[in-house]
């Protein structure tokens, strides 16, 4: 991380289109410094300089974002880190001292521009404006003491989850927490407006995942608005589909969204060559790891905990007998084994397309929502 000791003043220049100008989230100052355009200050006109000028009298982690035209502005990633560090020595002293900004755009598949104009339907989350697996990874020497310093500016929330380890939150917004306030989790939530100091001793080597929680918040621009495919007879749906789409590349949400990650192999796929239509702008899911994909991207990146740090940390060598394996079924005790199952289609279970055809086939039979199980409507 870059450290920023702060001067005594700091001047932005806008060479924005419309006028911009920068508020600092929890920072003492002078009223006539505070930056909300109309209301402490003239708005900056583009290409002008405005001088802020005012004492530092706290210490910790602090944003600036704009405050003219915000919803705009900040949905295109303007806002930042303001890190003030105090005079004296932290007690204990942090050995790794990282900084995460989340965010979260609304990216339409095939634009290019994120769209301003979004409340909750967001599609990509970011680390520092980036998705896994381009954001670099965390790395720790063991025994080393970790600050990650979290901030959020935009519409969500984000609880943020480490595993592998317990953290403690030092500090919540502009206050450090006294020793007897602060507390130990494994999530911390991040909601707008906010930053979370958390803190820990990387005492658990491995390759540690550290991520938002919302489960779609690590999935990229997945599929939005689509019916819900899941365990549905899909037999020959591809081809009739192709009928219309002669390069439809076929469903991949049938049994859960962990098929979509075959997207991984897509992008191998163009690299060898094939063509594969999908839209430029459209963030792969699923990367290589060294079990296979790894089935998360966006707001997710990865713990390095090791005794030794390289150049490349690489992967991490589990000591023999430590890694998670298949065992032959039928070697298990039958006390312990759960009873054989076979999953085969629900007999005369179809696909909603086809039963739009057959409902267009007997327009006498009672509609129903085609969401309700055959079950439940029969
Ligand atoms: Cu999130």
């Amino acid at each position: 991380m870059k450290r920023i000791f702060a001067s005594p003043y700091a001047t932005w220049k806008s060479d924005y289109t419309q006028s911009v100008l920068f508020a600092l989230n929890g920072i003492i100052l002078p009223n006539g410094m505070d930056g909300v355009a109309g209301l402490n200050q003239k708005a900056i006109a583009p290409g002008q300089t405005f001088k802020y000028e005012f004492t530092l009298k706290q210490n910790g982690t602090f944003m600036y974002h704009p405050h003219s035209d915000e919803m705009t502005q900040i949905a295109m990633g303007m806002m930042g880190f303001f890190l003030i560090h105090p005079k004296e020595a932290e007690d204990p002293p942090v050995d790794r001292d990282y900084a995460i900004f989340l965010h979260e755009w609304r990216v339409p598949m095939g634009a290019k521009t994120p769209m301003p104009f979004e409340m909750l339907d967001f599609n990509v989350f970011t680390f520092n404006s980036v998705l896994y697996p381009k954001i670099e990874a965390l790395i720790a020497k063991r025994g080393e003491r970790v600050r990650i310093r979290l901030a959020n500016v935009m519409m969500g929330s984000h609880p943020i989850h480490l595993h592998g380890h317990i953290f403690t939150v030092t500090r919540k917004g502009a206050q450090k927490l006294p020793r007897s306030a602060q507390y130990t989790e494994s999530t911390v939530t991040v909601a707008p407006g906010e930053t979370r100091d958390i803190e820990f001793i990387a005492d658990n080597p491995g390759d540690w995942a550290f991520h938002c929680h919302k489960t779609h918040h690590t999935m990229n621009q997945m599929v939005h608005d689509l019916p819900n495919l899941t365990g549905i007879n899909a037999e020959g749906l591809d081809q009739r589909i192709r009928k219309f789409f002669p390069n439809f590349i076929g469903l991949m949400n049938m049994n859960g969204m962990g098929e979509m990650f075959d997207m991984f192999g897509m992008s191998q796929m163009m690299d060898m060559g094939v063509k594969v239509s999908i839209p430029s702008n459209l963030s792969p899911i699923g990367s290589p790891g060294p079990f296979g994909v790894i089935e998360l991207g966006g707001m997710f990146t990865i713990l390095k905990v090791r005794e030794h740090l390289e150049k490349d940390q690489g992967w991490y060598d589990h000591p023999k007998g430590t890694v998670a394996e298949a065992v032959d079924i039928d070697a298990v005790p039958e006390a312990i084994r759960a009873p054989k199952q076979e999953l085969k289609p629900k007999p005369g279970a179809m696909s909603w397309f086809s039963r739009e055809e057959q409902q267009r086939q007997q327009p006498e039979e009672k509609q129903g929502n085609w969401m309700q199980s055959v079950t439940d409507r029969d």
